[in-house]
């Protein structure tokens, strides 16, 4: 095992840089800006057993869920962090309904931010791992003038940079921008994140899937019958697989990103478009993977391809290993089933 250099996350993203002659380093410094906002978060989320901030804040998001004090912590945080760096002319979140326009008294950037603040954030109070997510494009609108939902509304394929934080026994930030997927594991001793994981690659085939099997009743009937085949006894396709289930997409992620495997969330007779969102947990978490090695699509095609037309739009997901993610899309092609999905 090559020894792993001894390196910051500013300074890997600096050495990135030079990678491309023609950047003005804004892409640095947008990257800095957030990584301030992620060990902010960070120190916020590992006491939050110890202060009230648990709990609800008595208030819903967008969508009607009850949100949690640290939900709306890592929002503020997130806006605060990267408001008035020059670098954005727009931003989007999960906790806000509409696109979030850099305040007027600040310089407008080149670049479009969407995060989800804090993902899994029912776990909170179980002290399970949650996350952020995020995913960077450039502005496709006239420089020079506030962004638009159009810069926000761009096929995951247009992504420059996407990532996710993961706060767990350690906090650990992973992102991608296509050149490789380097993971950084914060030291609270130092405040720094330090390389941990170089240029991450996800094994072909995996021996793990992951999947809440309570929505059993209303998958895709080829779903049914793929989770039943993994199920079954085979030696040289190292089956039955192991099931892992947090409940929370970044850590579910994460861990197929590593040991490999497959992390699904499908549509199902009760959501005929899955619950995840497609602009800011499942595009982000798509480039990763693919950049991994792996693959992300929503059963038939790659998630990155889809057109999206609505910021907070769900999707259905399977990601992880290659042949993991094809052979349940090859399930779910081959059962007649298919009429089933036209009828949602
Ligand atoms: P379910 C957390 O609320 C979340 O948005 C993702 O992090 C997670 O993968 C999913 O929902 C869990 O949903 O329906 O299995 O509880």
């Amino acid at each position: 095992m090559p020894k792993m250099r001894f390196m910051t996350i500013e300074r890997h993203i600096i050495e990135g840089e030079k990678k491309h002659p023609g950047a003005t380093g804004e892409l640095s410094r947008l990257l800095s800006d957030l990584v301030l906002a992620f060990k902010v978060i960070s120190l916020e989320v590992n006491k939050a057993g110890l202060v009230d901030i648990l709990g609800f804040a008595g208030s819903e998001n967008v969508h009607g869920e009850q949100v949690k004090k640290l939900d709306v912590y890592a929002h503020e945080m997130m806006f605060k962090a990267m408001d008035h760096g020059g670098h954005l002319c727009i931003m989007a979140s999960e906790e806000e309904e509409d696109i979030i326009h850099i305040p007027s008294n600040y310089e407008i950037g080149k670049y479009v931010l969407l995060f989800d603040p804090l993902d899994g954030s029912s776990n909170i109070d179980a002290n399970v791992s949650i996350g952020t997510i995020f995913s960077i494009y450039k502005r496709v609108s006239e420089d020079g003038h506030p962004g638009t939902q159009e810069d926000c509304l761009q096929q995951g394929l247009n992504q420059v940079v996407a990532g996710y934080v993961v706060y767990g026994s350690s906090t650990i930030l992973v992102y991608t921008t296509g050149d490789g997927v380097h993971g950084f594991t914060l030291d609270p001793s130092i405040g720094e994140f330090i390389l941990s994981h170089e240029d991450i690659r996800i094994p072909k085939k995996g021996k793990i899937y992951s999947i809440n099997e309570g929505n059993y009743k209303y998958w895709h009937p080829g779903l049914k019958k793929y989770i039943k085949h993994l199920q079954e006894e085979d030696a040289e396709s190292q089956r039955p697989y192991s099931s892992r289930y947090t409940g929370s997409m970044v850590a579910d992620v994460h861990r197929t990103l590593l040991y490999g495997g497959i992390f699904m969330y499908p549509a199902d007779s009760r959501s005929p478009k899955g619950k995840l969102r497609l602009m800011y947990e499942c595009n982000p978490m798509a480039m990763i993977m693919e950049a991994a090695g792996g693959r992300a699509s929503d059963g038939t095609k790659r998630i990155v391809e889809i057109e999206p037309t609505n910021l907070h739009e769900r999707t259905p997901i399977f990601i992880g290993s290659e042949y993991d993610v094809k052979q349940v899309e090859e399930f779910m092609a081959n059962e007649e089933s298919l009429s089933w999905i036209d009828k949602l």
